[in-house]
């Protein structure tokens, strides 16, 4: 192979300087290095970056076209020039020392005239991403294939109202699972971004739904025959681009993955706007996987209160990110799942450096928040509140209920012979978020 070229010269790899640290091109938080509990911080957070967004964005956005151009983006023919991009990612995952990365099919290889010049494409990519992955240690934390930029796919891939383009769908999901598990990957993503309707008019609601069920069935098939044994994730979003989407949130992902006999083979991709965008919270989003055990694993980003779309920003809240780090360690963690970037630089934001203070923001964010969650765990003080709050049902009656060993006319007896009114307890909201505070301001 002949030697790489350096496509971000002017930054060197990212070192962890601690948090005095005013260098710009620096970790303050994230030293991935750093053992807690055994494990390096590193592969406690496993850090991902989205291809599509750091490698495939240009800046576009509903009123105007990319304002990003990069050097690397040259080459005789379209394979070769996303041959060299993918160079160029690399440089980047080993310098901000993300250990994983993330790709649709679409992203790294470009799609040809028909499915088996996509197919051809893909191949040579990923015979490229094989070799980068070997030489740089980064690995495949999950793949997927575009079912929504294609404008085959208008009216949606596995709820298509046209058996053909679902035909062509599967073929593309195929592909990819192939290719996800040549590369290693350890999770495979379903997003279904026109998986929904825009006007019932022309929809049948109950065979798409019907329709996807089986898709996913399927996709379940495949991977057992050709013994992928990554984990497969739902990535709930509720709308946009279609009005509706099937894959609502979470609550409705596990309410459809259960009507149709597939809960056992799926877990959740969280993304922090596409809870926003649902009206719940990323915690929320969490808690209600955690609760099911379907907690997968995450898509790092943030909306803007201000807007009502999913502009996929670097997420530096870290009171919003304390919080959902505390929920998932309550969960026990990510298991085979990991943070993965799925955010992009903002229109003007148009330097390749600006891919590192991007990412650096985020890691760095993710990584305090992981650290002041350690300690909010360790201290016990809401887990003891919040433990204390539901006391009532550790014992006698309480206890009944939570086993099922009573039932209504037991409790009424109780409560008219014995109990009478109840004591109100407050909740003391303000009190807990004034605690919270102590550890994110001291
Ligand atoms: C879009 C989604 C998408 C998925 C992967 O909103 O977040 O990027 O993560 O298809
Ligand atoms: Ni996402
Ligand atoms: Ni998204």
């Amino acid at each position: 192979m002949k030697k790489a070229a350096v496509h971000f010269p002017t930054v060197p790899t990212i070192a962890f300087e601690g948090p005095s640290s005013t260098r710009s091109l620096a970790f303050r938080h994230y030293n991935p290095d750093e053992i807690i509990d055994g494990k390096t911080l590193s592969q406690h957070l496993r850090f991902s970056i989205a291809y599509w967004h750091s490698f495939r964005g240009v800046g576009a956005d509903p009123f105007g076209p990319g304002t990003i151009q990069r050097p690397w983006e040259t080459g005789k023919d379209a394979v070769s020039i996303a041959k060299t991009r993918m160079d160029a990612a690399f440089e980047f995952f080993q310098k901000i020392r993300a250990p994983f990365w993330c790709f649709h099919d679409r992203d790294i290889a470009p799609e040809g005239a028909t499915l088996a010049e996509s197919n051809q494409n893909l191949d040579a990519v990923v015979a490229h991403a094989l070799a980068l992955q070997k030489s740089t240690g980064v690995k495949l934390l999950w793949g997927t294939a575009n079912l929504f930029s294609n404008p085959r796919y208008m009216c949606g891939a596995a709820t298509n109202p046209d058996a053909h383009v679902y035909a062509y769908a599967a073929a593309q999901v195929k592909k990819a699972m192939d290719v996800t598990k040549e590369l290693g990957g350890e999770n495979y993503v379903f997003w279904g971004g026109r998986e929904g309707y825009e006007t019932l008019l022309n929809t049948n609601l109950k065979r798409e739904q019907d329709h996807l069920a089986a898709f996913l069935h399927m996709a379940v098939d495949y991977a057992r025959s050709i013994g992928f044994k990554g984990q497969f994730l739902i990535e709930p979003k509720p709308k946009e681009p279609t009005k509706h989407q099937y894959d609502f949130d979470v609550a409705s992902g596990i309410a459809f993955l259960r009507t149709y006999g597939l809960e056992n083979y799926f877990k959740f991709n969280i993304e922090t706007n596409h809870a926003t965008l649902a009206g719940h919270t990323f915690q929320h989003e969490i808690e209600v996987a955690a609760a099911q055990k379907m907690l997968g694993s995450i898509d790092a980003n943030s909306g803007d209160l201000l807007l009502g779309w999913d502009t996929d920003q670097f997420n530096t809240d870290v009171k919003e990110l304390t919080l959902a780090m505390v929920s998932i360690l309550n969960a026990g963690g990510l298991g085979r799942g990991g943070f993965n970037f799925d955010a992009k630089l903002r229109r003007p934001s148009i330097d390749p450096e600006d891919l590192f203070h991007a990412h650096i923001g985020g890691m760095d964010a993710y990584a305090l928040a992981f650290k002041l969650a350690r300690r909010i765990r360790a201290d016990g003080k809401f887990t003891n509140f919040v433990t204390d709050r539901y006391a009532s049902f550790d014992a006698g009656f309480g206890r009944d209920i939570e086993t099922g060993k009573t039932n209504f006319k037991a409790l009424e007896k109780l409560v008219l012979s014995k109990l009478g009114e109840p004591t109100p307890r407050s909740g003391k909201q303000e009190y807990l978020e004034n605690l919270l505070n102590t550890y994110l301001h001291g």
